[in-house]
């Protein structure tokens, strides 16, 4: 198995939404032994610490947006360590709400239009998360980051969005939640979505694998974004925006399992785990799980599961 040097990135942002504890997050998943579960599959981790958000002066947003200053700071941060990292690692950015993924990505994104290589995204997610503070109805920046790095107006104060994603680079798979604004956007956009009825009728693995096709002809960089809410409320109840009828635990395992076979994935953000709704650390273990399947564990190496 190729060896990567993994830095774990933690950001407690918790300004992205109204109710609080997705700061607890990155201790949460530190606490359920995530670097030393990447070290015992043989590849070097590096804990960065923390990060805190920038000192910047905002925008001028609709008056129901909560926190804009707080997540504005949050995402230069964020893409300034995002960029560092790409040069010699891949980042597994520990959250803290989907906001971060602003700041995540639009470093990340950085990075690559440098290498002259494509971005291309993977959003797991029972939500799209294509609101921008103009459509959004919450005024909560979670729901935003995929409006704002497709290159959507109405952020100001946030970095300038130089390189936006290429909305057919886009896949979101798990979606049960899509707010009318969302969804009119949506159907007009070349985004990849599939929603739970497409996985109970098709299966997880056929749309991962088309897209995961064209990220390797491209010769993309490609980043994963996991919300909490892509899984079942039954098996990963810490999360605030939970929806019924979200992946399972193997359709999630599979997932992670085939970016790994795949060697596409450049970087990862693990998000939305609340741990003050977590049931004694289970969600923060599955995660935890989910980001070692991406980066290699198994059962068996995959010719001795071939007991036929
Ligand atoms: N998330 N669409 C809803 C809103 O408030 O805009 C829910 C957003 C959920 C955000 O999944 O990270
Ligand atoms: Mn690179
Ligand atoms: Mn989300
Ligand atoms: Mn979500």
């Amino acid at each position: 198995m190729t060896k990567i040097h993994c830095r774990l990135i933690g950001a407690p942002v918790d300004s992205g939404r109204v109710g609080r504890g997705c700061l607890m997050g990155p201790d949460a998943m530190r606490t359920a032994r995530l670097a030393e579960a990447l070290a015992d599959l043989g590849h070097d981790v590096t804990d960065m610490g923390n990060l805190s958000p920038d000192d910047v002066p905002g925008g001028d947003v609709p008056p129901h947006i909560h926190a804009y200053t707080e997540t504005a700071g949050w995402t230069h941060a964020l893409s300034r360590a995002a960029r560092a990292a790409m040069a010699d690692s891949v980042p597994i950015f520990l959250g803290g709400d989907h906001s971060l993924s602003l700041g995540s990505v639009h470093g990340v994104a950085e990075h690559a239009a440098a290498e002259g290589r494509p971005q291309f995204v993977l959003w797991l997610d029972a939500h799209s998360d294509f609101h921008t503070p103009d459509t959004t109805s919450s005024g909560n920046m979670h729901g935003t980051p995929l409006g704002y790095l497709t290159g959507r107006a109405g952020f100001p104060g946030m970095p300038d969005v130089a390189h936006p994603l290429e909305e057919r680079n886009i896949c979101i798979i798990g979606l049960r939640s899509v707010d009318a604004a969302e969804k009119e956007a949506l159907q007009a956009s070349d985004i990849r979505r599939h929603d739970m009825r497409d996985i109970d009728e098709h299966g997880i693995a056929k749309p991962l694998s088309a897209f995961l096709d064209e990220v390797s002809r491209a010769n993309g960089a490609l980043h994963v974004s996991l919300d909490v809410d892509f899984l079942d409320p039954a098996v990963a109840p810490a999360v605030g925006t939970t929806v019924p009828g979200g992946a399972t635990v193997r359709e999630a395992h599979l997932v992670m399992e085939m970016l790994h076979d795949s060697e596409l994935m450049t970087s990862l953000d693990l998000v939305e785990l609340n741990p003050a709704l977590d049931e004694r650390g289970r969600t923060a273990q599955l995660m935890v799980d989910l980001a070692a399947s991406a980066l290699g564990r198994r059962v068996f190496d995959r010719p001795t599961t071939r007991l036929l």
